[in-house]
């Protein structure tokens, strides 16, 4: 760090070197990324509330009640508009609070969790972190969890099963009602990894899909992550764990009797926490309503749509499973997933690869010219 403080002019030119190499959202090259650039309502509200901190809520009353606001909001989206939670840093942050209240109340010598081979890595840095086992269940052919060998697979030990409502890597959603019929005839803790399809599914059955139950309308299901930063339309950091009973956050709840807003419990992973998160997903949910996310969902599935056709037309390139929701696996008949993404890279397009195909997701800021443009590369390359 220099003695003396650089003018302001220098650090911003400083930051325009740093920073011209990076993508934007804007430029629709963005093809494999959750995340989007949050709406221009939200950044001025997040801006405005910036020194909240919920860590602290006793000097932030109204932050608090904004987020329990907002988790009322997002309940009733899941059929339960008295869950409780939190707003909190992300899917990883949710993810490892809702095991960590499965290990808790089922106070097992060797945990295990039952997980499909589809959920997020955030699973593996939870039960890394919380000594758990995980059990990792193979998929059929749709790409969901096969339930009957989730059955087989529970024993003494069980403290979870988790089902994904729009999975990583293909947006695919597991049979959550069978996973709820297990879990409520084993007596076990059901999570379901709504990180990405919580802001999709109620909007697509509104708009008339058939979208199979997987939130707390099904009596199995303890909880649920749903994160408003990547289809709700939030600045970073935003995440969303809601729990069915009010009694399952308390197992990880800590008394904390010294701060200055007076004697608090706090369950989330963080202390210090960003009251601007939580305060933008309230203006925004309201601002939104429930029509506005219907909007951005149909904008997101119409591209979709258009791209599974122009795919299904290719002789190059094929999907690997039709798409649920606007997330596309896409392989090539001639190249590798890796030299694929690899070479999009090249021409300037960023999508994510896995061992068998590589994963756009159709975001609010892709553009019908954007996936224009990205099939033509695409044909161009897969030679
Ligand atoms: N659960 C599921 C189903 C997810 O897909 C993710 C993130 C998480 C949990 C964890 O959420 P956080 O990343 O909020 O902790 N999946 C994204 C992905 O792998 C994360 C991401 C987002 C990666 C934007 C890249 C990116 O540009 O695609």
């Amino acid at each position: 760090m220099n003695y003396e403080g650089l003018s302001k002019s220098d650090v911003l030119r400083l930051l325009k070197e740093y920073l011209k190499d990076d993508l934007t959202y804007k430029s629709g090259r963005i093809l494999g990324s959750m995340c989007t650039s949050p709406h221009s309502f939200a950044k001025r509200i997040f801006i405005k509330a910036i020194e909240k901190n919920l860590g602290d809520a006793g000097l932030f009353p109204g932050a608090m009640k904004l987020e329990q606001e907002a988790i009322s909001m997002i309940g009733s989206l899941l059929s339960k508009s008295d869950a409780s939670g939190h707003i909190v840093s992300g899917g990883t942050e949710a993810n490892l609070m809702a095991m960590w209240v499965a290990r808790n109340l089922a106070r097992k010598d060797r945990p295990e969790v039952i997980v499909p081979k589809s959920a997020h890595f955030s699973f593996d840095k939870a039960a890394n972190l919380l000594g758990l086992k995980l059990i990792k269940i193979g998929l059929n052919k749709n790409f969901q969890v096969k339930t009957e060998v989730v059955k087989k697979s529970i024993n003494n030990n069980t403290v979870a099963l988790v089902g994904v409502a729009g999975s990583t890597e293909l947006g695919t959603v597991d049979p959550i009602s069978e996973l709820s019929d297990i879990a409520l005839n084993e007596g076990i803790y059901l999570h379901v990894d709504a990180s990405f399809g919580g802001f999709v599914l109620p909007f697509l059955r509104d708009l008339g899909y058939n979208v199979p139950s997987f939130d707390f309308s099904l009596k199995g299901v303890c909880s649920i992550t749903i994160d408003p930063h990547k289809m709700g339309f939030a600045p970073i950091p935003a995440g969303g764990i809601l729990f069915r009973n009010p009694e399952y956050i308390k197992s990880i709840s800590i008394k904390v009797p010294y701060l200055s807003g007076g004697e608090t419990t706090q369950a989330t992973i963080l202390g210090t926490r960003s009251g601007a998160s939580a305060i933008a997903v309230w203006a925004l949910l309201k601002h939104m309503g429930r029509k506005g996310y219907q909007k951005v969902v149909k904008k997101c599935m119409n591209l979709t749509d258009m791209l599974v056709k122009r795919v299904k037309r290719s002789k190059k390139i094929y999907l690997v499973t039709n798409p649920i929701m606007n997330i596309v696996g896409l392989a090539s008949r001639s190249l590798e997933p890796k030299q694929l993404a690899d070479k999009l890279r090249k021409r300037g397009w960023a999508v994510s690869s896995t061992s068998t195909h590589i994963r756009l997701v159709i975001m609010p800021h892709i553009k019908r010219k954007h996936i224009i443009e990205f099939l033509s590369d695409l044909e161009e390359i897969s030679v």
